[in-house]
């Protein structure tokens, strides 16, 4: 059994309210929602973070990207999102399974930088 929280949802084992799977990439709602739309996108593979990004990983990282777009129009985001790729320590990431978070709803999101 893998102790990365998000294999194991990949796995079945943990419970997630999931928005999209395929072969190669999973989508579901994050359990502590910052805003009205707060969902994260994974690849299945097992990828710790964006520092462990390599060039093979190119192919699987643009479906993530493209598909969390589009799960963003269907969700209601058409006047926006915000795309979140927490990283390491610094970056205050948790969870050691690359994920983006997709954030967004009607409301004009706080500025950040
Ligand atoms: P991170 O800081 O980018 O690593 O954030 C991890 C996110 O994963 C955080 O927003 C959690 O609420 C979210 N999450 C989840 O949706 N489901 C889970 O089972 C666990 C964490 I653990």
């Amino acid at each position: 059994m893998s102790d990365c929280i998000f294999c194991r949802i990949v796995a079945g084992e943990i419970p997630a309210k999931k928005i999209h799977e395929d072969e190669d990439i999973l989508a579901f709602h994050d359990i502590h929602p910052v805003a009205p739309v707060h969902f994260l996108v994974i690849p299945k593979l097992h990828i710790p973070s964006m520092a462990e990004l390599r060039p093979e990983h190119a192919a699987v990282m643009g479906r993530v990207m493209t598909e969390s777009a589009r799960i963003a129009g269907e969700l209601g985001c058409a006047d926006g999102f915000r795309m979140i790729i927490n990283t390491g320590r610094v970056g205050r990431q948790e969870v050691y399974h690359l994920h983006v978070h997709i954030v967004g709803g009607p409301e004009v999101l706080p500025a950040m930088l």
